[in-house]
């Protein structure tokens, strides 16, 4: 088969699945969260600031991809919610399948936030639905204010955009508003907010995007209980 029809036959089963995904995420109020970057960008971080945060009897898990290691499954165990490796063994990306998989024995009523941190890599995550309700891109200040002009499928399709690692501003060649503008260029009016991970500046923000997405994703009976 040609290489253009065999792409699109695996996009569309991609697709079948994560549709399943997402209808059962609905099925029991679990929000998903997609958690897209470059390697590097500061992904597993964001989840160790948010999972250090969360009260320990937050219904919360984190499935994390990665081509090799479970290096950051081990980071984030530490805080004593349920986290599963994920090992593509070469793969750039996630695929619903690997989802499906992964969360075969984990009870979806027995949560309330799923994240997913993808396999660092700003293009090819953005081609694979995984049954999510929103994807967030990171961005660190250390990549330059034009990725999001040079890779627009993934800031397209992400709802927040965080701006990270900004305590590394003084001393990198950094332009806040450009990258804000670059990023509203592809998607008009996306959300950003600036953190870092290293000092806690910004994490409340970030809290606060989280927070208002999981009361928006409640039923509207649980939302008023
Ligand atoms: N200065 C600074 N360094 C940071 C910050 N966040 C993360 N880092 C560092 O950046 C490096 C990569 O961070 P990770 O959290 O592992 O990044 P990641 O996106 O999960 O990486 P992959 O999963 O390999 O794609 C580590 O050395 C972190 O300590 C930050 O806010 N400021
Ligand atoms: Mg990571």
């Amino acid at each position: 088969m040609d290489r253009v029809p065999l792409e699109r036959k695996v996009l569309s089963e991609n697709d079948r699945i994560a549709a399943e995904l997402r209808a059962r995420f609905q099925e029991h109020n679990v929000l998903c969260l997609n958690i897209i970057s470059s390697p590097g960008s500061g992904k597993t971080s964001l989840l160790e600031r948010t999972l250090e945060t969360l009260p320990r009897h937050d219904r919360v898990a984190v499935l994390t991809g990665d081509i090799q290691t479970e290096n950051d499954a081990n980071r984030l165990k530490r805080f004593l919610f349920p986290v599963k490796q994920i090992t593509t063994g070469g793969t750039c990306h996630l695929d619903a399948r690997m989802i499906e998989r992964h969360l075969a024995d984990w009870p979806l009523e027995d949560l309330d936030l799923l994240f997913i941190e993808n396999v660092g890599n700003l293009v090819c995550p953005s081609s694979y639905d995984l049954g999510e309700a929103a994807k967030v891109v990171v961005l660190s200040v250390t990549e330059g204010e034009d990725k999001p002009l040079k890779y627009p499928s993934i800031f397209f399709k992400s709802d927040l955009m965080v701006l990270s690692k900004i305590d590394l501003l003084p001393y990198v060649p950094f332009d806040m508003n450009a990258a804000a503008e670059n990023a509203r260029k592809v998607h008009p009016g996306m959300e950003i907010v600036k953190v870092s991970c290293l000092t806690g500046n910004g994490l409340h923000e970030w809290m606060t995007w989280l927070e208002q997405r999981r009361s928006a994703h409640k039923s509207p009976v649980e939302a008023v209980s």
